[in-house]
């Protein structure tokens, strides 16, 4: 019966390792995947601050990290004492009957000290979440740049509405904003729930349909940072990212100068038909071009498609190949999304990727 036991413990033991074998494998096949995510290449880390905001949180995992270190220490180590203090004993040693029926006040005290300390130290982990709320919430918003973010299925649309209406204007996926100054992001979506994620530059902010979140950040670094929708929202849910570029100051105005500018004017013959093709199939009724006659409000705004970077938020490199590849079919690349495959001749293909590349 003993054996037998031992034999049902060990046939346990061996899937338990299996499940946890499995798990770690998956976890890093999941890393393996994300790492090998060919775009954008932006650094994307919460532990690397970039601003403020991030910087208190990157504070608050440290703390919780070190306590909940500790304590996992002080624990193992407890648990090893014990084992090698624990009486040794043979299959024929009588059992050991002394404590029953007798108080342990030192086991009593043991156990009364170790809840007093857990209670006190997940008491500072409260304390020190709330103060990190209260240091988020503190940020100054003097002459903040304010932003209205939408999320969709599955891109992202930035509406710049700073100034008068006038002077406000809208891109997609790729947002820019001046180092050292504060930015307001009101955060809404218009399908299902999404989750705005830029660990380098702020924690995590729901955006939820019918409602309006704020997101208040600022960036101390230039450099272009990856963010992710962190809220599982459908199919393509991966392949929801965005680019954050924080630019020095004067770069940011001349940007912002060249977003407000409706779309240039094709250049030669074959943008000039691209235009007319864009403008006269189902193109120019899910997307905008300012100054042409395509005004669609369902799908990402092109007026300066070729200052991104990337297309279909993050899922492409933003080059004539994978612009035509995208355009040809972008089920393929992003299945599921709401871009339908619109069929046309391959000059007029050509010349669609020559005007939308020419807008800068
Ligand atoms: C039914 C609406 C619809 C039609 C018609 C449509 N698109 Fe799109 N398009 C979308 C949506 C939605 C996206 C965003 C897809 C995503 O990333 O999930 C998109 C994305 C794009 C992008 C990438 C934009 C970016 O900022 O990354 C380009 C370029 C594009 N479309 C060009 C075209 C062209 C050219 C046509 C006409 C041949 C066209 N689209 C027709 C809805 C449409
Ligand atoms: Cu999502």
């Amino acid at each position: 019966m003993r054996d037998l036991d031992r034999f049902m413990l060990l046939r346990l033991l061996e899937r338990f390792m299996l499940v946890v074998l499995l798990l770690v494998f998956m976890f890093f096949a999941a890393g393996y995947a994300w790492a090998a995510t060919p775009l954008p290449q932006a650094p994307h880390n919460a532990l690397d601050a970039m601003g403020p905001q991030a910087a208190h949180i990157v504070d608050l995992w440290r703390i919780f990290l070190w306590v909940c270190t500790a304590v996992f220490v002080a624990i193992l180590a407890g648990l090893a004492y014990v084992l090698w203090r624990r009486p040794r004993a043979a299959n024929d040693t009588p059992p050991d009957l002394s404590s029953v029926n007798r108080a342990e006040p030192r086991t009593r005290r043991n156990v009364t000290g170790a809840v007093a300390a857990s209670v006190l130290l997940l008491l500072a982990l409260i304390v020190s979440s709330v103060f990190t709320d209260r240091a988020l919430a503190r940020l100054p918003l003097v002459d903040a740049v304010n932003i209205e973010v939408t999320a969709h299925q599955w891109w992202w649309t930035a509406r710049y509405v700073n100034g008068g209406p006038s002077e406000s204007f809208e891109t997609a996926n790729e947002i820019h904003i001046p180092v050292g100054r504060p930015v307001v992001m009101k955060l809404k979506a218009d399908d299902v729930i999404h989750s705005l994620w830029v660990p380098n530059l702020a924690g995590k902010k729901d955006l939820i349909p019918g409602r309006t979140a704020l997101m208040e950040l600022r960036a101390d670094q230039p450099g272009v940072y990856r963010g992710q929708c962190a809220e599982f929202c459908g199919y393509q849910h991966a392949l929801m990212g965005l680019l954050v570029t924080a630019d020095p100051p004067a770069q940011y105005e001349a940007w912002q100068q060249s977003q407000r500018a409706p779309a240039a004017q094709p250049a030669d013959a074959r943008a000039q038909r691209g235009k007319a093709v864009f403008e006269s199939t189902a193109c120019a009724m899910c997307h905008s071009i300012q100054g042409t006659l395509a005004q669609g409000r369902h799908a990402p705004d092109l007026t300066h498609l070729a200052s991104r970077q990337t297309l279909a938020a993050g899922t492409l490199p933003n080059n004539p190949q994978a612009l035509g590849a995208w355009i040809t079919d972008p089920q393929i690349y992003k299945p599921g999304n709401n871009m339908p495959k619109v069929p046309m001749s391959p000059q007029d293909l050509d010349a669609l990727v020559a005007y939308l590349g020419s807008l800068k």
